[in-house]
């Protein structure tokens, strides 16, 4: 059964013991990062700060900050399982007989949950503030020490593609600089900013509707961070997770459609043309992204249910809860990268790479040059652009066994010859690249190497010992009591 709203799934996570309420009085100010740090990285729970310190909202962080937190919020066993939801979708057939046919129903039922349903009123409506609001009543975190501010940091950002009027719901996380005003900091690969491009270039409107939603059922919060291609709605996504359409409400002041279930909104606008300082900000890489501009948000009304509950998560050195949400990812998106390369096996991506530094992919090899003709495809793979790195080896190799990896590919390359470097878009997030979104990319080719790329020497197998032997010493083990 879809979750309803956050507090369904805040009651599912309580229910199971993931959950752990804090009746005393926390300071947003640094000391609900450091709790939430703390817990993340002891396996500890979800928390519920009931009292934090100057507002009456109550924070919600690490909700979904471990993989069986991961399977609460999109109600699996495993989230293996969505990935197969998607490739039986993928691979679907016309049915055959009435067994075919009703081997179907399910997906059926899935392709019907997708589409967002447009309602009149919903929960998000129950406190309307259109003259007397401060998004200082809520307990926007002040996350590390030498962050520039409080900065909003679990947001569904939702803005309108001019051309096709589309929306489009993105995570991006928003400095308060006033009671009334934010930075929007919609990195520029990102759909906000080709939304805001695209109105630039048309010469149209100078304000630009927004809306950011706060809390919601967790599907409907996490399809705000999925990496999916431009002008896929989230919305629908979020209804196919949930297998539940997404029931969205129009807002108070604008033609922006927001999630009905949300505890909070807020409903504004950016100006074309406006830039302000944003950050610095102690961000998932473990570093402090710097000081730059981004357009600003100005909030024209916040509607809210009564006694909201505010979600927010934190970012910094990893492991983090963004983590968690990235292996799901990792996990749910591998069929939909088998669709375009059926050659990769598996992929990963180490908490210490931080998603975009590091990825690595094992391939069933067919052809010379194959581990360089997946890489490319990588680089040119939506949000997997920005791969700083990507390590390629063959179908034997468990890329979820990051020693295994290490040890064969140092083994597999000669440095020289295997090491593939291009230049390209960057995460905005690169401290090290030489100019801000635009760099270098390594490609690490560590396949066995093939006579038709110019190895002739004789390639060497792994050492094993036989079945046997192993079962005879089996036995002898036990005997000599080791
Ligand atoms: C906790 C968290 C914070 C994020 N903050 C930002 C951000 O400030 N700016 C940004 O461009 N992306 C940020 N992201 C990543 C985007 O949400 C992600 O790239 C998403 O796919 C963008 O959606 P879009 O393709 O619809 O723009 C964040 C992700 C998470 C999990
Ligand atoms: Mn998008």
């Amino acid at each position: 059964m879809a979750y309803d709203d956050l507090r369904g799934f805040i009651r599912a996570l309580e229910t199971q013991g993931e959950l752990k309420r804090i009746p005393f009085e926390v300071d947003p100010h640094l000391e609900i990062t450091e709790f939430a740090d703390r817990s993340v990285k002891t396996g500890g729970p979800a928390l519920l700060f009931e009292k934090p310190k100057g507002s009456a909202v109550p924070v919600l962080i690490n909700a979904f900050a471990s993989e069986h937190r991961m399977q609460i919020a999109l109600e699996v066993g495993s989230v293996e399982e969505i990935a197969t939801r998607i490739a039986d979708l993928l691979a679907m057939q016309k049915p055959e007989g009435f067994l075919g046919k009703l081997k179907m129903l399910p997906m059926l039922a899935d392709l019907a949950s997708i589409f967002p349903k447009t309602v009149s009123g919903g929960p998000c409506k129950e406190v309307i503030l259109k003259d007397k609001f401060s998004l200082r009543d809520f307990p926007v975190l002040h996350c590390w020490p030498e962050d520039g501010g409080p900065f909003i940091t679990l947001p569904m950002v939702f803005s309108r593609n001019p051309d096709t009027g589309k929306q489009n719901c993105g995570c991006y996380r928003m400095q308060v600089y006033d009671e009334r005003t934010t930075g929007m900091h919609w990195q520029t690969h990102k759909q906000g900013a080709e939304h805001y491009r695209r109105q630039q270039s048309t010469g149209g409107a100078r304000r630009m509707d927004i809306a950011v939603a706060i809390g919601s059922d967790p599907a409907t919060m996490y399809s705000a961070i999925l990496p999916l291609p431009p002008d896929l709605y989230e919305m629908m996504i979020a209804g196919f997770l949930r297998g539940k359409s997404v029931e969205m409400v129009k807002c108070e002041t604008s033609d922006i459609e927001v999630p009905a279930n949300s505890e909070i909104v807020l409903e504004g606008y950016v100006e074309l043309g406006e830039l302000r300082r944003e950050g610095p900000f102690g961000d998932h890489t473990g570093f402090y992204s710097l000081e730059d501009d981004y357009p600003v948000f100005h909030i024209t009304c916040i509607t809210h249910r009564k006694n909201p509950i505010y979600a927010t998560t934190i970012v910094g050195p990893p492991p983090m809860e963004d983590f968690y949400m990235g292996k799901a990812i990792e996990r749910i998106f591998l069929p939909l990268m088998r669709l375009q390369m059926p050659e990769v096996r598996d992929i990963a991506m180490p908490a210490e790479g931080i998603f975009h530094n590091l990825i690595l992919v094992a391939i069933r090899k067919s052809y010379p040059g194959h581990a360089r003709k997946v890489m490319h495809a990588i680089w040119g793979l939506g949000q997997a652009m920005f791969s700083k790195c990507i390590v390629v080896v063959d179908e034997d190799v468990d890329v979820q066994n990051f020693s295994e990896v290490a040890w064969k590919a140092l083994n597999n390359i000669d440095p020289e010859r295997d090491i593939q470097f291009v230049m390209g878009p960057v995460d905005s997030l690169d401290h090290a690249s030489r100019l801000p979104n635009y760099g270098s990319k390594m490609g690490i080719d560590a396949t066995k190497k093939w006579p038709g790329e110019g190895f002739t020497r004789p390639w060497p197998g792994v050492i094993r010992m036989s079945d046997t032997v192993r079962q005879r010493v089996d036995e002898l083990w036990k005997r000599a009591g080791i």
